[in-house]
């Protein structure tokens, strides 16, 4: 059975190979990125059976998409959307200490995900649902998919997850703020930086868990991370590493948060799982290659930079 089902658009990712500005670059390497699909390979890395669903253009990019989470062993529903091309996202490093993403994704096949694609029994049968702030950002049709799929969720008593995750560049803060607050309102675990989690309210923590969230964590990246309670706050500290991509640090550490919970592991050991996942997926260019497996989180637990041999 499928424990974890998750939606979203899913791009394809071309990155610069040398630090510099992408005016210049001679080059870029193509692979794929989306939140949602990142913490889907994370979660199948670690054990945990995922299904991703979403939107890709009838288009190569698409058939790479569709490709490349299927080679990771996921249950891909990758619905052909002849109509609009696959969004695109390019990734440069304009100095070694700075990363910048730019969307081409206006439009997109994943941006027009609407409540119908979403089959029936999909997500009531799921252990759990996890939707991301960037879906309901993306058009009122992909909104509509999220708050339908929540209420879905609620109604067969299935969890929800739901990482913030904040795009400036899909919505100002005075216009996300208040859909971002309204799927996190009704979700089970909620998954934030500090930053995101004021744009809902500036008691965020307090403020979802006297709706009825159980669970609010807070990513603080290189600082660890904090859940927060109805029975108080348990704070973890980060690992030190030399990041060499921070982009999708955020949605390893979901993935193994979600995976150490399904699991039942303690608050505690449930942050030093999901603390040691973002921070692994900073030491690899791309959004979710360096997504651990079960093996390589063991080693990264037991210190191991030795050569294996
Ligand atoms: O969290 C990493 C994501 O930002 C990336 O893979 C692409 O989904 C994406 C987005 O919208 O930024």
């Amino acid at each position: 059975m499928t424990r974890v089902v998750t939606f979203g658009e899913t791009m394809a990712l071309a990155r610069t190979t040398e630090i510099g500005s992408l005016r210049h670059a001679s080059g870029l390497t193509l692979g794929i990125g989306g939140a949602e699909s990142n913490v889907a390979v994370g979660l199948q890395r670690l054990g945990v059976s995922t299904a991703w669903l979403g939107r890709v253009g009838d288009d190569p990019l698409g058939e790479r998409i569709t490709r490349e989470l299927r080679g990771e062993g996921l249950d891909v529903r990758a619905i052909v959307d002849a109509g609009a091309a696959t969004g695109l996202m390019l990734k440069e490093r304009p100095s070694a200490a700075s990363t910048a993403v730019h969307y081409y994704r206006r439009g997109s096949a994943g941006s027009r995900l609407e409540p119908a694609d979403l089959p029936a029994g999909w997500i009531e049968d799921a252990r759990l649902l996890h939707v991301t702030g960037i879906t309901p950002l993306l058009s009122d049709t992909a909104r509509a998919a999220v708050l339908d799929a929540v209420d879905r969720a609620r109604a067969a008593g299935v969890p929800v997850s739901f990482d913030v995750n904040y795009r400036s560049a899909l919505a100002a803060s005075e216009v996300a703020g208040p859909i971002l607050r309204e799927i996190a309102e009704r979700a089970t675990l909620v998954f934030g930086g500090v930053e995101e989690l004021d744009l809902l309210s500036p008691d965020a923590a307090e403020h979802l868990l006297a709706r009825g969230v159980d669970q609010v964590v807070v990513k603080r990246g290189p600082d660890g991370a904090a859940v927060f309670t109805a029975t108080g706050v348990i704070k973890a500290a980060g690992f030190v590493i030399d990041p060499l991509d921070t982009v999708g640090a955020g949605d390893a550490f979901v993935a193994g948060y979600l995976s150490a919970h399904l699991e039942g592991l303690d608050t505690a050991d449930t942050l030093v799982r999901a603390n040691a996942c973002g921070a692994m997926a900073c030491l690899v260019p791309g959004d979710w290659e360096a997504a651990p497996t079960r093996r390589d989180l063991e080693r990264f637990l037991a210190g191991g930079g030795d050569p294996v041999r």
